[in-house]
């Protein structure tokens, strides 16, 4: 059986607790654990203090996984936070440490960054469609309320380009899939198996909560700029986050790139060849010996990626009914 993000399998052996929100809990106050993950974050102790006192209203635990060469550790264990070092490293091995922490009697996971470009205080509103029983995954979405100079012209294009293509392959309608400040159900956090150890892990739950058939909604929150030094790496992870989707789709839904793919190739061919058809069938003579060979070529690659998609997508249902 796969390890889920909780390194417990993927049908966990505690009782789920899928009502929250449905049900209200009279027993006690909702529990929220908040999971930050920190390199070298001088804001961390404010994100901290400020966490706490965005959720007076509920039970809460901060987790900070931490891959610093400063004291950014020890200022988070000072604010009260549970400090995990981080053995390996990146961004969404981070995450996958921390939700290993995750206590177990957790309602809801909240991730956000250690750098104050997320407001502590708006919490809430991430939490509020899980506890209302309307989503199990929310994300914050930052173009609401983005202030000057906190997201460079780069980096806003690369999110454009990779929001599309999630949204185009998938049918969804996100305005920010690269957001970090996110809340998921703990029931939901347990039935995800997401690998990415770097950035393309938000991409990639986003996709797994897809297959998972979760809830999947946006909420508008700020975004600032943030306090210290940047640890995305624009061009490197941006191409492995594409890389990601289109390997996803592939594995997925191999139709969805298959099937245009060799569509377009046959719509080309044809267009090249009917020409070529048409010299024929007036003159009853073929000149043009490179346009009739290309177009044959174009016309046979295109058949077989579309044959290979589809005996692809039988394998998979083939595969999926036996598990
Ligand atoms: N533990 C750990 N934390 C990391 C690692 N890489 C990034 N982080 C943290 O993950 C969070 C997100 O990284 P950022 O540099 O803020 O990336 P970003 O939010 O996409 O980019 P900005 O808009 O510049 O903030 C921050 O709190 C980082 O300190 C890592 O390898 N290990
Ligand atoms: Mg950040």
């Amino acid at each position: 059986m796969r390890q889920s993000l909780s390194g417990v399998t993927t049908i966990p052996s505690y009782k789920r607790q899928e009502n929250i929100g449905e049900e209200k809990r009279a027993d006690r106050p909702i529990k929220v654990s908040v999971v930050i993950p920190t390199m070298n974050e001088p804001a961390i102790g404010r994100v901290i203090e400020e966490t706490r006192q965005g959720l007076k209203h509920f039970e809460v635990e901060i987790i900070v996984v931490d891959k610093s060469e400063d004291d950014t550790a020890r200022r988070a264990l000072k604010a009260g936070a549970i400090v995990v070092h981080q053995e390996s490293v990146g961004y969404g091995d981070a995450y996958i440490t921390g939700f290993r922490q995750v206590s177990l009697d957790s309602d809801i996971v909240v991730m956000m960054d250690g750098d104050y470009t997320y407001d502590p205080f708006e919490i809430p509103l991430l939490l509020e469609p899980i506890t209302k029983g309307s989503a199990d995954i929310v994300l914050g979405n930052r173009f609401a309320r983005i202030e000057e100079g906190a997201m460079t012209g780069r980096n806003r294009l690369g999110n454009k380009i990779i929001t599309g293509s999630i949204n185009l392959l998938y049918r969804l309608r996100l305005k920010d899939s690269q957001t970090g400040f996110r809340a998921i159900r703990a029931s939901s956090m347990h039935v995800l198996e997401v690998t990415s150890e770097g950035m393309p892990f938000a991409s990639e739950m986003i996709i797994d909560s897809m297959k998972k058939s979760l809830k999947v909604v946006e909420v508008p929150i700020r975004y600032r700029q943030r306090i210290g030094d940047p640890k995305l790496k624009a061009y490197k992870d941006g191409s492995q986050i594409l890389g990601l989707v289109i390997r996803m789709v592939r594995d997925y839904n191999p139709l969805t790139i298959f099937l245009p793919a060799g569509a377009l190739l046959i719509v080309l061919g044809t267009i090249l060849g009917s020409s070529v058809v048409y010299e024929w069938l007036t003159t009853g003579l073929v000149t043009r010996l490179a346009s009739t060979v290309l177009s044959a070529f174009l016309i046979i690659a295109g058949l077989q990626i579309v044959f290979f998609g589809l005996l692809a997508d039988i394998i998979l249902v083939a595969l999926r009914s036996r598990h």
